[in-house]
């Protein structure tokens, strides 16, 4: 799958360059072919060549032989496709040199064409739109207006492109469909905006639509342990996921009967219409994995386990409307088959989780005071206006402060601009069917420790958690 994506651009250049230089390549191209000595067009008959032919040249070129490690430095990545970012690389040089000579164009124009090359396969909605984005990279273009590109690479950069948009549009039309299911399930959901949203895909090819996009990730390891024999890089686990693309070492193993709690900061597992949690995991097949969600890393509510096919969880069962939890802690049940032994978490969402929004205290108050500024107004009706389709939720507002002055002084503070925020919000939002909380917390939940004025300015702020239902 990855070969089939990765190398495409790269048979361009191949069948491309193959039909028009490389000249007397009748079916004997020796695998064992090496940089050295197909330097240079060789001379004789014009044949055509089919896609196998080109593989074998390719294969040689590139000597799989020297076997794929994962630090990028090897030609081919460990799942056999080419190593776009290795091309790119100073290592690179004397394989990009090779291209030209085939190609029929030169070294520049090699690495131009490289820059419309992405690195990797596509893992989401966003990251085909930065490659489509990339199609126009203006160096290629005044290249081309500049009237010195040789044709040959002009019909390079031609089918580069052709094949770039067929991957681009086939990834985001199965994507568009992952995004109307869900808001069919969840017609009034709260679409941040479109560049928060996004789709990934993941190690089987499912499409998972998220609408906090990034945000709906794990975000922080609690505990890891890490089980026998042992797993690793629980870290791995955290962030957007690598999708189809992951590679173990990008992963966390969680070794044989290991376990791992995450914590969600700026977002939180919360039961929408549909499955509310995505574990996605390298491979074909779901290792078992217990799950277990937690709204103070203390009480633990287990979901039961997703295996085989199954790697979302619908936690309607276990969960109240609008109830938000915090933690996942999940723990390997001893099915995989190593090595590496244990499930291969490759990141972990929370589909339609609460989000939290953190607003500056400066951009809405004065100092010392809970009267809110007109720029304070201002940034909450933004807030609100990006909150328009949601009818139905829990909203609650938190103010929080600095260390400087006393606990009580600070409390009071919080809790009265707690009450200006909600107030605003609410006349902004103008619908009924809200619930709404606010609380002061005063210093007691910094979010960097209170040690400069930068971090004590990050601790001055009003959090606003929506929970949509
Ligand atoms: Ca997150
Ligand atoms: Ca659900």
């Amino acid at each position: 799958m990855k070969k089939s994506i990765l190398t495409a651009s790269l048979i361009v250049i191949f069948s491309f360059s193959c039909k028009k230089e490389l000249k007397n390549t009748e079916p004997n191209i020796e695998t064992k072919t090496t940089l050295e000595n197909t330097d240079g067009p060789v001379d004789g008959a014009e044949p055509e060549i089919d896609m196998g032919d080109i593989m074998n040249v390719v294969g040689g070129l590139l000597n799989p032989s020297t076997a794929p490690d994962s630090n990028s430095k090897s030609l081919f990545t460990p799942s056999g496709a080419l190593n776009i970012a290795y091309l790119k690389s100073e290592e690179g040089k004397s394989l990009r040199k090779t291209f030209a000579d085939i190609a029929g164009v030169s070294e520049e124009e090699v690495d131009l064409s490289l820059t419309l090359m992405p690195d990797d396969n596509i893992v989401s909605v966003k990251h085909a739109e930065a490659i489509e984005k990339d199609l126009n990279n203006p160096e290629v273009e005044a290249y081309i207006k500049s009237g010195k590109a040789s044709n040959n690479f002009l019909d390079l950069i031609k089918e580069s492109k052709e094949k770039a948009m067929v991957r681009t549009a086939s990834f985001k039309k199965r994507a568009q469909k992952a995004k109307e299911q869900f808001y069919k399930d969840n017609p009034s959901w709260f679409a941040l905006d479109e560049t928060t949203e996004d789709t990934f895909i993941d190690s089987r090819k499912e499409m998972v639509y998220l609408p906090l996009g990034n945000l709906s990730f794990a975000d922080s390891v609690i505990v890891f342990s890490p089980g026998e024999p042992s797993g690793r890089s629980p870290e791995k686990g955290l962030g957007p996921s690598q999708g189809d693309a992951s590679l173990q070492t990008d992963c966390a193993l969680l070794g044989l009967g290991g376990s791992v709690i995450y914590f969600f900061k700026d977002n939180a597992i919360t039961d929408i219409n549909g499955p509310d949690l995505y574990v996605f995991e390298m491979g074909q097949n779901i290792e078992a994995t217990n799950l277990e969600i937690s709204k103070d890393g203390v009480n633990w509510v287990d979901l039961g386990k997703i295996e085989g096919g199954t790697a979302s969880l619908d936690i309607s069962n276990f969960a109240k409307k609008g109830e938000r939890f915090n933690y996942i802690r999940l723990t390997d049940l001893k099915s995989g088959f190593g090595p590496p032994p244990g499930a291969d978490i490759d990141a972990v969402a929370a589909i339609g989780g609460a989000l939290r929004m953190n607003l500056d205290s400066a951009v809405l108050f004065e100092t010392g005071k809970h009267e809110l500024k007109e720029e304070g107004k201002m940034a909450i009706k933004i807030l609100a206006e990006q909150m328009k389709n949601l009818q139905k939720g829990a909203i609650t507002v938190e103010g929080h402060t600095d260390d400087m002055g006393s606990d009580t002084t600070n409390k009071t503070l919080s809790q009265k601009r707690a009450a200006s925020v909600a107030a605003e919000l609410k006349k902004a939002i103008n619908k009924p069917a809200f619930k709404w909380k606010e609380v002061g917390y005063g210093e007691s939940k910094p979010l960097v420790e209170n040690n400069s004025d930068e971090n004590r300015a990050k601790n001055r702020r009003v959090e606003i958690l929506v929970t949509p239902y």
